[in-house]
């Protein structure tokens, strides 16, 4: 039976009143940290009063990713370059990298929020953890690495990629976790075929792109491991912003570093616990880039209430998706996460599928391509549609391709749309 542990035992479950009274004096920690240091931000921050309470926060503006590419590389940093101990960046969608920088306090802080998520997670000291996160500038491979060390737990450095070396890499070391994306689990849960349900693993800390819940039975049926989710971007500091423990309950803010707003995505005002809108984070303790009010952009819900095993800070649902990966499809809005919900319930449908989007005159089409469970291709294709045409209120063309067919992770993010349009 695998069950929640705890890496700081006495922050995880600090009552909410002393961890507010915490988070208060951190923010205007951070804020004045901004004024002093990073001019750019002196002078947004200019006219507007100190916070006196965490409320106080919605007076200040938010923090775009436009706002990093416009200052690239280090132009809101708090620190000068002799003082950073680390730069990550990651892969902007069009020209340059976002980049983001670390001092050796953060990567403390960053080696705590990666511990907690490891223990949580039900991993124990002394076990070992495949890494199968990509090492480089991309924050998963290092970050997962700088956990486990934290946390005592063994690391196989593996990164992502050559899914035969991992397989022997599994075989070989035998060890009881892993971590990796979603998808890549996948990938190797089908690479590694009848043997998987005896591989030795038991525990996975899958994350870095969306998966379903059905994703998550398929992974864990197949690997014979409880998955929980981690989440976590570069610019707040990379994984570990937030994960599950091994209950699955909700992933759970490491609330003393992140001070999470969910907003309404057109309005940027506040919305209710429990419902949808568009993360907001503040770190509270960064030194080298503090980051106030950053828009994920990714849509999920929050509640307070304590979790089960005792954690009081807030946690945060999957996300429901991107506020920008949302396609519009003849004026429907589309998230690829809700095809993916309605594939997963047609009968004899494997999970993988691709999205293609293209333009025909004026009107935009959307096929999707699926692949047969074994055997069970008949009226398949029939099926799919009417899935989605119930789902998402749109005919969609379907195509269904011969198993294997359809891309599969290689080791990073799977990026399941292919939009053809040149919007
Ligand atoms: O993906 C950090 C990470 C590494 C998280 C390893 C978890 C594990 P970026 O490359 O900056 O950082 O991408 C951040 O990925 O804004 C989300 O849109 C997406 N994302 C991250 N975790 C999850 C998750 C890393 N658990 C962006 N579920 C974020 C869904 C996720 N999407």
């Amino acid at each position: 039976m695998i069950r929640p542990g705890f890496h700081r035992p006495d922050i995880e479950t600090m009552p909410r009143p002393e961890l507010e009274t915490l988070q208060l004096e951190r923010l205007r920690g951070t804020v004045t940290r901004l004024r002093d240091r990073v001019p750019v931000m002196a002078d947004r921050l200019a006219g507007l009063p100190d916070p006196t309470t965490l409320d106080d926060l919605r007076r200040y503006p938010f923090l775009r990713k436009a706002d990093l590419r416009d200052n690239y590389p280090f132009g809101l940093f708090a620190n000068e370059r002799h003082e950073l101990a680390r730069i990550h960046a990651s892969s902007g969608t069009s020209g340059k990298p976002t980049v983001v920088g670390y001092t050796r306090e953060d990567l403390d802080v960053w080696a705590d929020c990666v511990a907690r998520c490891l223990r949580g997670a039900g991993i124990e000291p002394g076990w070992l953890l495949h890494n199968g996160y990509g090492y480089g500038l991309f924050t998963g491979g290092l970050g997962l690495q700088l956990g486990a060390e934290a946390a005592g737990i063994g690391v196989v450095p593996v990164s992502g990629g050559n899914t035969d070396r991992q397989l022997t890499l599994l075989h070989d070391f035998a060890p009881e976790s892993i971590c990796c994306t979603p998808s890549y689990a996948m990938t190797l849960a089908e690479r590694l075929g009848d043997s998987a349900a005896g591989c030795s693993l038991r525990v996975g800390v899958l994350g870095a792109e969306p998966w379903t819940e059905q994703m998550r039975h398929s992974i864990e049926a197949a690997l014979g491991i409880i998955a929980v989710n981690i989440y976590g971007l570069s610019e707040v500091i990379g994984p570990g912003v937030s994960c599950e423990t091994a209950d699955r309950d909700g992933l759970v803010i490491m609330e003393d570093h992140f001070l999470p707003e969910v907003v309404d995505a057109e309005t940027g005002e506040p919305v209710p616990d429990g419902d949808v809108g568009v993360l907001v984070l503040t770190s509270l303790t960064k030194q080298a880039f503090p980051v106030l009010r950053y828009w994920t952009g990714d849509l999920c819900s929050i509640t307070r209430e304590p979790a089960p095993c005792g954690r009081t800070h807030a946690r945060m649902s999957a996300l429901v998706g991107r506020a920008d990966d949302m396609l519009i499809i003849r004026g429907v809005n589309v998230y690829p996460s809700q095809v993916e919900h309605a594939l997963l319930s047609v009968d004899g449908a494997s999970p993988h599928f691709q999205l293609v989007v293209t333009r025909d005159g004026t009107l935009d089409q959307l096929a999707i391509r699926v692949e047969p469970e074994a055997d069970a291709a008949d009226a398949l294709a029939d099926r799919v549609a009417a899935a989605m045409q119930s789902a998402l209120g749109l005919s969609v063309s379907v195509a269904v391709e011969p198993p294997g067919t359809v891309p599969r992770s290689e080791g990073g993010k799977l990026n399941r749309t292919a939009d053809h349009r040149n919007l």
